[in-house]
C-alpha cells in the first residue's frame, strides 16, 4: 500500500484519539478511554480502508459488519462512525446522556451504523459468527470483523463460537484480539491468563496473524491476508497498549474508565496535536 495512504489513516486515527479523550472530559459519567484507544488504529483501519459499508444506506443487506464485542470500548466506534458520516459529530458531546444516541454501550436500536448490541462481555463472537453464516449462505462476500478485549476472552461463551466457526467453515470471519495485557481489576497474566493462546486457536482450527495492533501497515495488511484465507476463519492477535497515544494514559490501568480533569485533558490533547505534526 501506498505510504501516503498509510500516513491518511495514520492521521484518521490521530483525529478519532482526539474524539476519544474530548468525549472522555464531556461525557455524562466515565467513560472508558484506555480501553478505546488501545483499538484505535484497528478500528481506523477496519472503516478507512477495509470494511464495504455505507454510511447512506447503514442497513445495507451486503455490508461489512463489526462487532465491538468489548462494547465498553465504544467511543472508538461512535467517533469512526461520526467521523464516516453516519451522524452529526456534535453527536459525540452528548455520550452518555439521558435521551441520546450514544449510550455507554453500543446499541444497534439507536446508533446508526452500529452492527450489534455489547458491553456484556463474551457475546459478540458468537453474534458474528451468526452474521457470517447467514452472509455465507446468501452467497455474499460480505466480511463480518469481531473485536474482542484479551480479558474477555476469559469468558466460556467465547470459546462456544471459537470452536463451532472452523466447523461451518467462516471465511469470512476475522476475529480480532485486542491484546492489551489488561483488564478492569489488572494485569491479564496475573488473573487468568490463557497459557499458549495463539497455539490455542490455531490447534481449534483458525488461521491466525500476530500483529502490532499500533502500526498501520501491519494491521491493512493482516486485514488484507484475512480476506484472502479459504475455508477457515482468522484470528488477528494484535499485541496493544492501553491508553494509546495520550502519555499518561500509557500502561496505567485507572484509565480503564476515568473522567480527565482539565489540565489533564488539555495535556492529552497537545500531545495528540504534537503527534499529528509529526505524521
Ligand atoms: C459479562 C461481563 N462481566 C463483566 C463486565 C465488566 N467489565 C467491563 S470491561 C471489563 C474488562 C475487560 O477487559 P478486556 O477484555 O481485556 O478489555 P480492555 O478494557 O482491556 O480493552 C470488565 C470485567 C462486563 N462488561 N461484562
Ligand atoms: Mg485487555
Amino acid at each position: 500500500m501506498r505510504e501516503s495512504k498509510i500516513r491518511d489513516l495514520e492521521l484518521m486515527a490521530n483525529t478519532i484519539r482526539k474524539d476519544i479523550v474530548d468525549i472522555a472530559f464531556k461525557a455524562q459519567g466515565p467513560s472508558h478511554p484506555g480501553p478505546a484507544l488501545s483499538c484505535t488504529d484497528i478500528v481506523t483501519a477496519l472503516y478507512f480502508y477495509s470494511m464495504n459499508v455505507d454510511p447512506k444506506h447503514p442497513d445495507m443487506e451486503d455490508r461489512d459488519r463489526l462487532v465491538l464485542s468489548k462494547g465498553h470500548a465504544c467511543p472508538v466506534i461512535y467517533s469512526a462512525l461520526a467521523e464516516k458520516g453516519y451522524f452529526p459529530k456534535e453527536w459525540l458531546t452528548t455520550v452518555r446522556r439521558t435521551g441520546s444516541k450514544l449510550q455507554g454501550h453500543p446499541d444497534m436500536k439507536k446508533t446508526p451504523g452500529v452492527d450489534m448490541t455489547s458491553g456484556s462481555l463474551g457475546n459478540g463472537l458468537s453474534a458474528a459468527l451468526g452474521m457470517s453464516v447467514y452472509l455465507k449462505n446468501r452467497g455474499s462476500n460480505a466480511q463480518v470483523y469481531c473485536i474482542l478485549g484479551d480479558g474477555e476472552i476469559q469468558e466460556g461463551t467465547v470459546w462456544e463460537s471459537v470452536l463451532a466457526a472452523p466447523a461451518m467453515k467462516v471465511d469470512n470471519l476475522t476475529a480480532i484480539v485486542d491484546c492489551n495485557h489488561l483488564q478492569s481489576c489488572g494485569a491479564v497474566y496475573d488473573i487468568q491468563h490463557i497459557p499458549g493462546m495463539t497455539a490455542a486457536w490455531e490447534n481449534l482450527g483458525w488461521n491466525v496473524i500476530t500483529i502490532n495492533g499500533h502500526n498501520m501497515a501491519e494491521i491493512v495488511s493482516a486485514l488484507d491476508m484475512a480476506k484472502g484465507f479459504r475455508g477457515k476463519p482468522t484470528c488477528i492477535m494484535a499485541n496493544t497498549i492501553k491508553g494509546k497515544g495520550v502519555s499518561y494514559m500509557e500502561f496505567d490501568n485507572a484509565w480503564h474508565q476515568k473522567v480527565p480533569t482539565a489540565e489533564q485533558y488539555e495535556q492529552a490533547i497537545r500531545e495528540l496535536e504534537e503527534e499529528r505534526s509529526w505524521l
